[in-house]
């Protein structure tokens, strides 16, 4: 009688349970994420099939312990009439099965160890032929983005490269022009180090630098090989674009800190805007050092550039809105760090629709 009890119980438990997982309003394909973020690059995909299956593993082999449980305290349970100090069958020193739950463990995590060495493998591949390649470099508390290397779709090449070395102590070291005629101050050297230590630093043709006014907007073309290299010009920083599912620490003087400060994506999958951010504790306005990556068809990618390359006096948002893009971040907003002003500007949009309405390429100029 206590049995059926038992079973009835654990029986109401189980369909209160699938109850509550069908009428969650999850559908099937966002269950079997569980929980993984939806990623914009084939390697978030595969890290995420990754975890999928790990889960469903990891369940199956949870089912079969739970099943063992349960047929052992519901049919293997003290029974009346036994006498009360009998002892059940006793299996202790059964070699064939000790061997079988060591040996099965083992053949699980080499099963996991397996899959997680391919996908990582793949997610860290680098080859050489990025179409686009970004220098990075992160300062406090802001970002430096420069296009080195861009093959465009017809083949021919651009490459933005202009030197290594510190900015700081070229005549225009103090101020740059960001937007609309408005500039900043470059932060100074770091840790009253000498200037020219920081030699392992990149400078492009083409540069977008975020300021207290401006969310930086790092433009970059879908279905192509991107490679970013990474530097810091101060502290340790890490670039962390949430939809990339990956981030890496920003380190300076990479090579002394035997960082490997390049990695690469095979492709961004969707046009849209997806916010970055950085991802290390690097001082006081740390959480506002965001970015935007603003991703758009390789043709729209390759009028940008050319624009850009044409007019080096126009700003980087006169060049989004050449392609019809929004000219400024849709993301997020600009923190002032100089704490001159209360510190934001309003600034919204749609992440997923970035075209500006009636516009042609070339019209605004
Ligand atoms: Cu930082």
């Amino acid at each position: 009688m206590a049995n059926r009890v038992g079973l009835k119980r654990v029986g109401a438990v189980a369909a209160l349970g699938v109850g509550a997982l069908l009428m969650s309003g999850c559908d099937g394909r966002t269950a079997m994420r569980f929980g993984w973020p939806h990623g914009v690059t084939p390697e978030a995909t595969d890290m995420g099939n990754l975890w999928s299956w790990s889960v469903i593993a990891a369940l199956v082999m949870g089912i079969i312990v739970w099943a063992l449980i349960f047929w052992t305290i519901t049919f293997h349970r003290y029974k009346p009439g036994k006498g009360k100090d009998e002892f059940p069958r006793q299996t202790a020193y059964n070699v064939p099965l000790e061997l079988a739950y060591t040996a099965i463990p083992f053949v699980i995590i080499a099963v996991l160890f397996y899959f997680t060495v391919i996908v990582q493998t793949n997610v860290e591949k680098k080859t050489d032929d990025s179409k686009v390649v970004v220098d990075v470099t992160a300062f406090q508390w802001n970002w430096k983005f420069g296009y080195r290397d861009v093959t465009f779709d017809d083949g021919s090449k651009y490459n933005g490269f202009v030197r290594d070395g510190n900015p700081f102590d070229l005549e225009t070291a103090n101020t740059r022009q960001i937007h609309d005629g408005e500039t900043i101050e470059l932060p100074g050297p770091d840790g009253g180090r000498s200037n020219d230590v920081r030699d392992y630093l990149k400078f492009n043709q083409i540069e977008t630098v975020g300021s207290s006014a401006t969310i930086p907007v790092l433009v970059l073309p879908t279905s192509k090989r991107i490679e970013f290299d990474l530097a810091s010009a101060d502290v340790i920083h890490s670039f962390w674009v949430p939809e990339f599912l990956f981030k890496r620490d920003v380190m300076p003087f990479p090579k002394q800190n035997h960082t490997d400060n390049r990695f690469q994506i095979s492709s961004i999958d969707r046009e849209g805007a997806f916010v970055g951010r950085c991802a290390e504790m690097c001082g006081t306005y740390h959480s506002m050092m965001n970015f935007e990556v603003r991703a758009v068809s390789p043709q729209d990618f390759d009028a940008y550039i050319k624009y850009r390359q044409e007019n080096p006096g126009k700003t980087n948002a006169q060049a989004l809105q050449h392609i019809c893009q929004q000219p400024e971040s849709v993301v997020t907003v600009p923190f002032d760090t100089r704490r001159a002003t209360d510190g934001s500007v309003g600034a919204s949009g749609d992440a997923g629709n970035t075209k500006l309405a009636n516009c042609t390429i070339g019209a605004l100029q």
